[in-house]
This record gives C-alpha cells, sequence and structure tokens, in this order.
C-alpha cells in the first residue's frame, strides 16, 4: 500500500510542530492509528519556517521544550539562555527520532479540506497530492501563527529583486552582503531580523508602521553548571511550566506598580532592564489592567528608547504610544542600537504608507526607495487564519469559516472544540490561553486533555463527541468578559486581529490564567465531560 493511501485510521493530525510531534506519541502509545501530515519537508512547525537571520525564542530554553519524558529532559542540552531556531530545530529532530515518530508522518503534504461525514461518523481529509485519508478523529495542530501575512502590495510581480518573508524562509542562505535592503515589519520578527541584517547589508531601509517596545534579551551561553542543576530540578521546571500562569518560569509579581514609589519602581525597572529578559513584564501584576501603571513601564522603555539611539529624530519616530504588552512584548538583541548605524535608515510608513511595490523597490506616499532585496516581516493571520486556510465542514455540510462567520463568530468550548463538528480537536485553539502561555506547557496540556478524552469515548464506547451550543456560548462569552477588562482590547494587535485588512477584530485567547483554566479542563473531564454531547452511532443514525 502507498504510504497515501491510508484509510480508516483512527485519527488524523495536522501538522508535525510542538503539538503535532507530541499528539502522535501519545496516540500512538495508546494504541491509535494515526497519520500526521506536514506541509514541510521535515518536523519543526513554525520553527521549520522560520529560518530568517536572528530567529531566536524569546522563552527561556529549559522552559521551552517538553515535560512529558524526564528522560529526554535528561538527555537534551539546551546552549544558550534563548534558543536559536536551528538548536529548537534540532531539538525537535531529535525529539522526532528518539520516539521514532517519522514513520506515521507524511511530509511535504498540506491537508487541504476536512469534512464530517455524517453517516458514517468519519472525517474525510484531502490532501494536496489529490489523494485523500478517512478517520474517526481529526485534530489540528496548526498552531496560532501559521498563516503568513503578505499584505496585498500592488505591483510585487514587477518587483525585479528577491523578496521573502520572515515566516516562510529559505533553507538556503539569502545573500544580503553590499545589497540595499528593505524590511517591512517591525515585529518580534523584523525586531530579530533587522540587526543582523544590518551587519551585512549595503545599506537597511525600515518600513515602520508601529513602533515597538522591546527589550534586551542579553542571551548568553549556558553554563555546563547550570544546566546540571537544571536536570536535577526537573520536577521543579516541570512544575513552573505547568502549574503557573505563565509557564515559562517567571513569576508575576503580586503587587501593583503604583504601591512603590517612582524611585524604588526605576531602581527595579534598572535591574530587570540590565538582567535581559522578560522579567521587566512581571515586575508589577496590574500593567494590562491599570492604564497608569502601565504608563509606568511604557515611560520607562520610550525613556530607555532615547538614551540609546542617538539621533533623535529616529528616536522620537521609534517611541510607542500603546500600553506595554498589549502587542506581543518582543525581546531583542541590539534593536534600538542598529539605529546609530550609518546603512540604516527608518521610514515611517503610517505617516507616509507604502503605495506599491516597483520594479526597482517599493514607493510610499513620500517617495521611492531602490531595493535589491524586500523582507516582509509582516507576521501572520493569527489564532483562526491556520483554521480557516483549510476547507474544514462540520455537520450539514457547513464550513468552520461560515459557522465562526469569517471571525466575527468565533464559539468554541475551551478553546478545544466546537459544536457541529463532531470528533474534531484543536490544540491551542481559538479561546483557549495558547499563545499567552508557554507554547509547550499549554500545548502538554492540551494533548494530555485530548489522549484522556479519546481514551474515555474508547472505554465507555462512544462514537461521537461534541460541545453542546450552550457550553460553548458560555465559554466564548466568559472569554470576551475576561478579555474585556484588560487593557489588551485597546490595542490594535494580531492579537484582536487588527493586523489583517478586513478581519474582523476579536480577542481571542484566554486571559482567565493557565492554572485556572487546567483546573477547568480537568474538572470536564473529572465530570464524563460536561458540557459535551457524547453520542453512540446508536444515536446518531
Ligand atoms: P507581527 O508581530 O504581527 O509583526 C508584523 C509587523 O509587520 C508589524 O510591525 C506590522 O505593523 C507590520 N505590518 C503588517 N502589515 C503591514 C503593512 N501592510 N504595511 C506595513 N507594515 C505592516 O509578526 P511577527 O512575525 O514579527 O511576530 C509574530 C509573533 O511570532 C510574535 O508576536 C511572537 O509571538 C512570535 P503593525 O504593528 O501591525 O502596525
Amino acid at each position: 500500500m502507498s504510504a497515501n493511501q491510508v484509510n480508516n485510521l483512527d485519527v488524523v493530525v495536522l501538522g508535525a510542530g510542538f503539538s503535532g510531534l507530541y499528539m502522535l506519541h501519545r496516540l500512538r502509545e495508546a494504541g491509535f492509528s494515526t497519520r500526521v501530515y506536514e506541509a514541510g519537508d521535515g518536523v519543526g512547525g513554525v520553527w521549520y519556517w522560520n529560518r530568517y537571520p536572528g530567529a531566536r525564542c524569546d522563552i527561556e530554553s529549559i522552559y521551552y521544550n517538553y515535560s512529558f519524558s524526564e528522560e529526554l529532559y535528561q538527555e537534551w542540552n539546551w546552549t544558550s539562555r534563548y534558543p536559536d531556531q536551528p538548536e529548537i530545530l534540532r531539538y525537535l529532530n531529535y525529539v522526532a527520532d528518539k520516539f521514532d515518530l517519522r514513520r506515521d508522518i507524511q511530509f511535504k503534504t498540506r491537508i487541504i479540506a476536512a469534512h464530517y461525514d455524517e453517516k458514517m461518523n468519519l472525517w474525510n481529509v484531502k490532501l494536496n497530492d489529490g489523494t485523500s485519508v478517512s478517520a474517526k478523529y481529526f485534530i489540528s495542530g496548526a498552531g496560532c501563527l501559521s498563516s503568513a501575512n503578505l499584505p496585498n502590495f500592488k505591483g510585487l510581480e514587477s518587483f525585479k529583486g528577491e523578496w521573502y518573508h520572515t515566516g516562510k524562509w529559505p533553507q538556503e542562505k539569502v545573500d544580503f552582503k553590499g545589497k540595499r535592503v528593505g524590511v517591512i515589519g517591525t515585529g518580534s520578527s523584523g525586531v530579530q531580523a533587522i540587526p543582523v541584517i544590518a551587519k551585512e547589508a549595503g545599506h537597511l531601509t525600515v518600513f515602520q508602521r508601529t513602533p515597538q517596545y522591546t527589550i534586551p534579551a542579553r542571551n548568553h551561553l549556558y553554563d555546563p553548571a547550570f544546566i546540571k542543576q537544571t536536570k536535577e530540578n526537573f520536577a521543579e521546571i516541570k512544575r513552573l511550566m505547568r502549574e503557573t500562569d505563565t509557564g515559562n518560569g517567571l513569576q508575576i509579581r503580586n503587587i501593583s506598580a503604583l504601591s512603590d514609589s517612582p524611585a524604588k519602581r526605576r531602581e527595579l525597572f534598572e535591574k530587570v532592564w540590565e538582567e535581559g529578559g522578560f522579567g521587566l513584564t512581571s515586575s508589577y501584576n496590574d500593567f494590562l489592567i491599570n492604564e497608569e501603571a502601565n504608563h509606568t513601564v511604557s515611560d520607562f522603555i520610550r525613556s530607555k528608547i532615547k538614551e540609546i539611539v542617538h539621533n533623535p529624530e529616529t528616536a522620537a519616530k521609534l517611541l510607542p504610544d500603546y500600553y506595554f504588552g498589549t502587542k506581543r512584548p518582543i525581546l531583542d538583541s541590539g534593536y534600538y542600537e542598529t539605529y546609530n548605524r550609518e546603512n540604516v535608515t527608518l521610514v515611517d510608513v503610517k505617516e507616509a504608507p507604502i503605495i506599491e511595490i516597483t520594479p526597482n523597490g517599493l514607493r510610499t506616499i513620500d517617495g521611492e526607495y531602490e531595493l535589491d532585496i524586500i523582507v516582509f516581516a509582516t507576521g501572520y493571520d493569527g489564532m483562526t487564519g491556520p483554521l480557516f486556510k483549510m476547507d474544514i465542514r462540520g455537520k450539514g455540510g457547513m464550513s468552520l469559516k461560515e459557522k465562526w462567520e469569517g471571525g466575527s463568530m468565533v464559539r468554541s468550548y475551551l478553546g478545544l472544540a466546537t459544536s457541529d463538528f463532531p470528533n474534531f480537536f484543536m490544540i491551542t485553539g481559538p479561546e483557549s490561553p495558547s499563545v499567552l502561555v508557554n507554547m509547550p506547557s499549554a500545548i502538554e496540556q492540551h494533548v494530555e486533555w485530548i489522549i484522556d478524552c479519546l481514551e474515555y469515548l474508547r472505554e465507555k464506547g462512544v462514537d461521537a463527541i461534541e460541545p453542546t451550543v450552550e457550553a460553548e456560548e458560555a465559554w466564548s462569552k466568559h472569554c470576551r468578559e475576561v478579555a474585556e477588562a484588560t487593557l489588551y482590547v485597546k490595542t490594535e494587535s494580531w492579537y484582536t486581529g487588527a493586523n489583517i485588512a478586513g478581519k474582523p477584530r476579536s480577542f481571542l485567547i484566554y486571559l482567565g490564567g493557565f492554572v485556572h483554566y487546567t483546573q477547568k479542563c480537568n474538572e470536564v473531564a473529572a465530570s464524563g465531560y460536561n458540557g459535551f454531547t457524547l453520542s453512540t452511532i446508536k444515536a446518531l443514525r
């Protein structure tokens, strides 16, 4: 039988990133026949595609890994505080080899559609090679940020130079040496790539729409003694990953920014700035719910920008004015300093928007910039984007996109499942804590909940599971209410969908805390899946 002719599987899993790999491992261990489909020609998910210069994780490496296997944790040695993309990819390849995962993964294959057949209680999954497979369960490990956003600029096809998107970077090295390079976008990807490209390019022009707050990462190599110590403390690392709200080792100090004097606050901010990393974000507990508290930290970062950037006009353009933390915070390695280089120019495209890409470069309202290479660091259609890229259809042939009205009416139960789409699960789906928790932590919690659920259904002879409309209405309402009480919703960001032209605004990340969320998921499981309808074939017919 060819690899493409697989039928009547128990489970089809989409994607071989952190989610898909662990899901496959657990499903196989539990005896479910499973096949994973992955568009890339290797494992890694976002870490497979994001090969742009400077790509690095901004969660400390000792937490940015799986915790399900102590043996794995003991075997793997991270080399630095913040792992770069090649190292993370090596880690995920190591995981795939250790657990012999590749034999159930079909690479270079994209799932283009998944339709639920009510009569057969099966998911028919169509692949881009023209074949299809069927399975009882369909599980998406598509992730939250895998649908690259390439803005619809007029004239891109006429551009005579090379262009790349950070989220779909080629495997070969891109040669910037002596070239005139333009980078569009200053989110995490742009902020990481810009200092590295600047060192190589002849001239770099950065096209910035919104200035960002970024904090020095102060990455460094790990001392082997430190790694040894973390391995000895595996139980504690695992606890921090699974039983705290950040999941990344950071403990948010339970004190308001306004309860300290300005001098004491400044002293703390200076200290955590020097240490680097997200210590600044966790220095007080009310940055995201209190405007005044937020001003204390945003004023501090603005003062740092003015200190670092020599040219006052450039510094002024780099000053952000949104609430710190309401766009994804960023760690950098020499980002603001890069603007002191003679070969770097900053262009404000909010003031003078990009009109078109021309054969020789790019034109804004103010004029044309000649470029040899354009780098689109323009981010992703987040949260719903990866799901809407496929034609997922549930009962009555209704598509997920229709049900969720293009993103304006997302309704899920716990961000794990949605009504009328039986036996369909989303790992870190919309309305789960997802990107606001350390991703491996959020992923392990979801995978383990799903596997427990499937084992329960098998044991009880249940054929189909889906949330009730009431349960998902209540969960979605709760999600919206929690988000509305924060400053997040006051900022245009990819969290709210505002980065994509025409995308409906909604806040699809659960902000009630990972600890509380995990507890809620556990309670649902312990109750025999309250809020879900469990049916047998007899009832389905
Ligand atoms: P982000 O954070 O969404 O950043 C994308 C950047 O591209 C951001 O500065 C955008 O400006 C800019 N952008 C997007 N569209 C345009 C157009 N049409 N014109 C000009 N500029 C544009 O994506 P990243 O890849 O950097 O990071 C994604 C996540 O990956 C990150 O948050 C981490 O969680 C890891 P805007 O701010 O929207 O005005």
